[in-house]
């Protein structure tokens, strides 16, 4: 037993229904004085890097001035910069956490 009805007309239906999240990207802001290894840390502990990787992308931040950390859901990618900004204030470092949409 087919589905009856024009079947772009239903995929057309369902695409109004569902559409996948935006995207949003975490960055890291370079500063004068957060210690390296504390956003190597952050990037292990809150972006799941492993240390080589997290090495890379704090170096990465400290030469260029920014760099992305992670692409989440908007919701999640808020979280994150919650708890980078929780984590730097409870340590008495500057460093500074964004998040923005994708294109
Ligand atoms: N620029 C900081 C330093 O020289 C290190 C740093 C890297 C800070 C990435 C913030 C982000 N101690």
């Amino acid at each position: 037993q087919l589905p009856t009805g024009d079947p772009v007309a239903v995929l057309e239906r369902r695409r109004q229904r569902v559409r996948p999240p935006k995207l949003h990207q975490v960055l890291l802001l370079n500063d004068d004085f957060t210690p390296m290894e504390f956003v190597v840390q952050v990037l292990q502990e809150f972006f799941n890097k492993d240390r080589e990787h997290a090495t890379q992308i704090m170096l990465k931040i400290h030469l260029e001035g920014r760099g992305v950390c992670g692409v989440f859901t908007r919701d999640v990618a808020q979280t994150k910069v919650e708890q980078v900004l929780q984590a730097a204030a409870h340590h008495g470092h500057p460093l500074q956490c964004v998040s923005e949409p994708i294109e």
